[in-house]
């Protein structure tokens, strides 16, 4: 049955909602990813946020991104979380310990010590090209932002080259489910399964379950422990990125973060180009982004042609009928009649296309195969944040019609004007956090 459709909102209402979450999630320093699940700033969601900000005050937005590099580790890791002074998340500064075991990380802020996907160049290229857009001083702030940041942000993406592709094929690997922003895909349910928690895990209690949601829509106490189990053997080797590489449990060659990896790696490197960078960085960016686009296309499954991850524990493939499949959409590369045959599938029956969406635009999971949970967070739920990121690369790739339907079908789904974290994809029922950041915050970039 379906969901028993709210008022839908018009533009500019819409618009005006979005600016609100903003700014009821801003602390002032940083926009919260949202007010009461998680009270703190999260690496990929903070450059989300800058995009939707960037609209709205291109100062704010800056320092938006000042606030997040505050707790770059100095090998140049930017951490999943950054944290607030705020209590009610798990785990918190004293379960992580960061800046008690590990020399890298900051004092403060507190941060955790994985990572997440590196989509913060997009950001900067949103600021960027907002502050030209205006006139005078917003020009200069971004401006400046571009010269004190891509130093910054070539210091992260080179963190990944070095620590995170074992195999030194281009495909980049998250040691944690976490990492990859799609906690509890079913991407991960067999690396997963090979994670024993020890005896000796610490003792815990979970904060998320009496937050905004039903536990069936958040991963279960199983899950947890896993991940749980995974800091802490990060935090037995001090966060060493190349100890944690060598002794966890979990090690995934994740292809849709790595897609993510030389999209990033190529819009920097035209920022540079535009700031005058040094021309050595920028090749190198060029290089990595190359070799990461062709580890994405190698990656492809040759009866179905989606992208798949590669565990690289277990040494083999990891065939699961997810939204990461389409990575090579993001990062691009594909011969032309791969690439019509990959967006086919995207918008047919098993995808987009499935008869049953309420809004056409992209299931986490597809709604055709058995895995396929409508209201279990990665596991088959829409998430707007992700229409945008494919929107957004598919436009910079030339595939324009696909990027607007995306576009106009999601702004349908979120005109509900809850700004769910997800969305459920056959009733179009708001699910998880509501007023999340990062919903507001493209939702305010398509507005404008
Ligand atoms: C958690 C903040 C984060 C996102 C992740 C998402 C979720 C945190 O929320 O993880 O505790 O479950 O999976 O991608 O950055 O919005």
């Amino acid at each position: 049955t379906p969901h028993p459709q709210r008022p839908r909102l018009g533009s500019i209402a819409l618009a005006s909602g979005a600016a609100w979450v903003l700014a009821g999630n801003d602390t002032g320093t940083m926009v919260t990813a949202s007010p009461r699940l998680y009270p703190h700033m999260w690496s990929w969601d903070s450059a989300f946020i800058m995009v939707g900000l960037a609209q709205l005050d291109v100062d704010r937005a800056c320092r938006e991104m000042e606030t997040l590099l505050s707790g770059q580790w100095e090998d140049g890791m930017i951490p999943h979380i950054v944290f607030s002074d705020e209590d009610g998340y798990f785990p918190g500064p004293d379960r992580w310990q960061t800046a008690v075991v590990c020399e890298h990380a900051p004092a403060r802020p507190h941060t955790s010590g994985i990572c997440q996907p590196p989509v913060h160049a997009i950001a900067l290229r949103k600021i960027v090209d907002a502050g030209r857009r205006r006139s005078g001083a917003d020009r200069r702030r971004a401006e400046a932002l571009l010269r004190s940041t891509w130093p910054r942000l070539f210091a992260w993406q080179r963190w990944l080259a070095t620590y995170r592709d074992p195999l030194g094929t281009g495909l980049i690997a998250v040691t944690h489910g976490w990492e990859s922003g799609m906690d509890n895909s079913p991407r991960w349910d067999s690396p997963y399964a090979a994670v024993q928690p020890g005896d000796d895990l610490p003792p815990y209690v979970r904060q998320d379950l009496d937050k905004v949601c039903e536990a069936d829509e958040r991963p279960t106490d199983e899950e947890y422990d896993r991940y749980l189990w995974l800091i802490e053997e990060m935090r037995r080797v001090g966060y060493r990125a190349d100890e944690v590489v060598r002794i966890g449990s979990f090690l995934v060659g994740d292809v849709f973060l790595t897609a993510l990896f030389a999209l990033s790696c190529d819009v920097l490197a035209d920022l540079g180009e535009e700031s005058g960078q040094d021309p050595e960085k920028i090749a190198q960016l060029r290089r990595w982004a190359a070799r990461s686009r062709t580890a994405v296309l190698d990656t492809r499954d040759p009866e179905t042609g989606l992208a798949r991850d590669y565990d690289m524990r277990a040494h083999k493939w990891i065939a699961a009928p997810t939204i990461a499949g389409f990575a090579p959409l993001l990062s691009g590369g594909l011969a032309p009649q791969d690439q019509a045959a990959l967006l086919a599938t995207l918008e047919g029956p098993d995808w987009m296309g499935h008869p049953d969406l309420v809004a056409a635009t992209p299931p986490t999971v597809s709604p055709s195969s058995p895995q396929f949970m409508p209201k279990q967070y990665w596991r088959g739920p829409q998430w707007p944040v992700i229409s945008w990121l494919f929107s957004w690369a598919m436009r910079r790739n030339g595939l324009h019609d696909t990027a607007a339907r995306i576009r106009e079908e999601t702004l349908r789904l979120v005109s509900d004007g809850t700004f769910a974290e997800y969305y459920h994809p056959l009733t179009g029922a708001p699910l998880g956090s509501r007023s999340q950041s990062w919903t507001a915050a493209v939702v305010l970039d398509w507005l404008y």
